[in-house]
């Protein structure tokens, strides 16, 4: 358990320009341990900042996390810069410890970093209205754009295999196969759905083997709720969770967003009539991202995007299930059965956009 007593303690390494007034936690991401921090200013006004601690259990080397964290927000801003944007606002700046570092190692050898909060936004973990959906496209397809030109090979993979979904596949079935907390007996419905679809994994990978794929520089981590919409404009504006950038195919962040934002219930809704893959979205998403990206997309990685979607989704899907399995010690859980509640809204998605898929393949080709 994390004591607020050391994340005070913590807190006082960083070199703030004020007084901490208050520290609590914040968000709803699923890895790392996020706090608010508002400060007092010498002015008398508040200013916050996010906190956070890197998730060890998910991040082997946080300080490669950080090595690429910076050469990215670096490489942005002088890209914003360049088209005249606000670097404060459009991509995530980390302030530094007393030590002059932009990590804080404590005494348990965990890792810590502070970004400035980036005011007036907010994020959605549904989508309120198409528009908010085809800016989010529009903003994941600018960063891909952004990062088109970042030299690839010096970034560090945060996560080994973190999109590979043929290795996720058999990940999937050790988790089956060990069935370390005995509930595989009354999930048998929800593996088999996964099992009946262990060929397709290789779908993309095969693409990418025989080079017709390209290596992208991706963020891989896509969702609604990494990124901060423009709570005046409405525009997606600042692209945040950058720990796991890595060189992926454009297949993967088009169709962790689409599992994610496409949907008419949110990620753990328990309801599952209420959870259905909803054409305009993917078709509002399609429009934003291929106005901003689709020029410099190959062919073969637009005919991509429906397989990227369907294939992010039953990932996505198979991994919370595998979570379960193993006794909930990835993803954050807020109840029991979160997981399995997480698993089962995946599942559904697939299996309506396997219904839709004629007209998912439409829409991309009508926006190409
Ligand atoms: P996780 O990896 O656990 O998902 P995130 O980095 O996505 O952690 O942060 C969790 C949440 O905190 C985000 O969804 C967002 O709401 C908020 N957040 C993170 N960084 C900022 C920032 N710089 N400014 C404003 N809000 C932020
Ligand atoms: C995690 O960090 P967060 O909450 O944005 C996970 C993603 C999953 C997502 C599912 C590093 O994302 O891969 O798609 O949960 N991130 C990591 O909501 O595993
Ligand atoms: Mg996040």
């Amino acid at each position: 358990m994390l004591e607020m007593s050391q994340v005070q303690k913590v807190a006082n390494e960083f070199l703030f320009p004020g007084e901490i007034k208050e520290i609590a936690r914040y968000g709803n991401g699923h890895i790392n341990d996020t706090f608010a921090v508002i400060l007092t200013l010498p002015t008398g006004a508040s200013q916050r900042f996010i906190l956070q601690r890197i998730n060890q259990n998910v991040f082997k080397q946080p300080k490669e996390v950080m090595e690429n964290i910076i050469g990215v927000t670096s490489f942005l801003k002088k890209q914003i810069e360049k088209n005249n944007g606000d670097v404060m606002r459009e991509t995530l700046n980390l302030l530094a410890t007393k030590d002059g570092e932009f990590y804080y190692l404590d005494d348990e050898k965990e890792y810590w970093r502070v970004y400035y909060f980036v005011e007036n936004t907010i994020t959605y973990e549904l989508v309120k209205d198409a528009e908010d959906f085809y800016q989010s496209a529009r903003s994941f397809g600018n960063f891909q754009k952004l990062l088109a030109d970042y030299p690839a090979d010096t970034l560090h993979e945060t996560i080994v295999n973190f999109h590979n979904t043929v290795w996720r596949m058999e990940q999937f079935k050790e988790a089956v196969a060990a069935d370390k907390c005995g509930r595989a007996k009354d999930v048998a419905k929800e593996i088999e759905f996964v099992l009946a679809r262990a060929k397709e994994a290789s779908y993309l990978l095969d693409f990418a083997k025989e080079g017709k794929l390209p290596l992208r520089v991706t963020h891989n981590d896509t969702k609604l709720n990494n990124i901060l919409i423009d709570a005046v404009s409405g525009d997606g504006i600042c692209v945040i969770d950058l720990d796991t950038v890595m060189p992926g195919l454009s297949a993967y962040d088009f169709g962790d967003s689409i599992r994610f934002g496409a949907s008419s219930a949110t990620e753990d809704e328990m309801d599952l009539t209420k959870v259905f893959f909803v054409p305009s979205l993917f078709e509002a998403y399609t429009k934003g991202y291929l106005e901003v990206a689709g020029n410099a997309l190959t062919e073969c990685e637009i005919d991509s995007l429906p397989m990227g979607s369907k294939l992010m989704t039953l990932e996505c899907g198979s991994r919370f299930l595998a979570d379960h399995l193993n006794g909930d010690t990835y993803f954050k859980v807020h109840r029991e059965g979160h997981n399995l509640d997480r698993a089962r809204t995946q599942f559904k998605l697939v299996a309506s956009m396997e219904e839709q898929w004629d007209e998912m393949t439409a829409i991309v080709n009508k926006y190409r």
